[in-house]
C-alpha cells in the first residue's frame, strides 16, 4: 500500500498525518493549499485532507481515519461491535458539537466572501462550545474517550481542542486541559506537527 496525504498540517490533514505516525506507517505528504487548483483534480470541492491509497482517492478526514484504523486494526474497536457503535457515537458527537462550531466560526472569519461574514455569530458559538465541553467532561473518565483505548474519536477531539486554542474558544475544563497536554506530548503527535 502506498499512502499519499494531500493537505497542509495546519488543516484537518493533521489528523491523518498524526494517525499515520501513530500507526508507524510510511507515507508521502503533499502539503497542497486547500481550495487550490492543485487539489481540485482529487476533490472537486478543493477540500483537504485527501488520502491517495495506491492511487484511489479517499476524502473526508473522519472517513480516512476510520479506513486506516480498520485496515491496520489499531485505534478502533472492531466494526460491528457495540464498543465500535459507542466509539462512532463519540466521533459523531465531536463533529456535531465541537467541529461544527469551530468551522462555522472560521467560515465567518476568513472563508466566506467578506460581505457574507457575520462576526456577531461568534459569542453564541463560543457559549455553545463551552456548554458542550462541560457536558462531555461530565461523562469523561479518561484516560481516553473510550476509557483505556485511544481511538480515532480521540484524534478528532484532540484536533478540535488545538483548533479551539488557536480560534480563542473557551476551554475551562481541567480534565480536558490535562488530556490535551497528554495527547500533545505523544511522539507521533510531535512528528506530525513537524511536517
Ligand atoms: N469534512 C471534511 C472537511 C474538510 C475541510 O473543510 N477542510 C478545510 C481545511 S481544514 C478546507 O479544505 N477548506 C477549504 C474550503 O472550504 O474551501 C473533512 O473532515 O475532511
Amino acid at each position: 500500500m502506498t499512502y499519499t496525504v494531500i493537505g497542509s498540517s495546519k488543516t484537518r490533514a493533521f489528523r491523518v498525518l498524526w494517525l499515520l505516525e501513530e500507526l508507524g506507517l510510511t507515507y508521502e505528504h503533499l502539503p497542497l493549499r486547500a481550495a487550490s487548483d492543485e487539489v481540485r483534480p482529487f476533490n472537486p470541492s478543493g477540500k483537504v485532507p485527501v488520502l491517495l491509497v495506491d492511487g484511489t482517492v479517499l476524502t473526508d478526514s473522519t472517513a480516512i481515519l476510520t479506513y486506516l484504523a480498520d485496515r491496520h486494526g489499531q485505534f478502533t474497536f472492531p466494526a460491528g461491535s457495540l464498543d465500535r457503535a459507542r466509539q462512532d457515537g463519540f466521533t459523531g458527537l465531536i463533529l456535531d458539537e465541537f467541529e461544527g462550531l469551530l468551522w462555522t466560526s472560521s467560515r465567518h472569519s476568513f472563508i466566506l466572501p467578506e460581505e457574507l461574514r457575520l462576526p456577531a455569530i461568534k459569542p453564541s458559538l463560543k457559549w455553545e462550545f463551552a456548554r458542550n465541553l462541560a457536558r462531555l467532561a461530565g461523562r469523561f473518565d479518561g484516560p481516553y474517550l473510550m476509557g483505556e483505548q485511544m481511538t480515532v474519536a480521540d484524534v478528532v477531539l484532540t484536533h478540535c481542542l488545538v483548533w479551539a486554542e488557536v480560534a480563542k474558544f473557551p476551554q475551562e475544563e481541567p480534565k480536558f486541559a490535562d488530556y490535551l497536554a497528554r495527547m500533545r506530548a505523544r511522539r507521533a503527535f510531535q512528528r506530525a506537527l513537524a511536517r
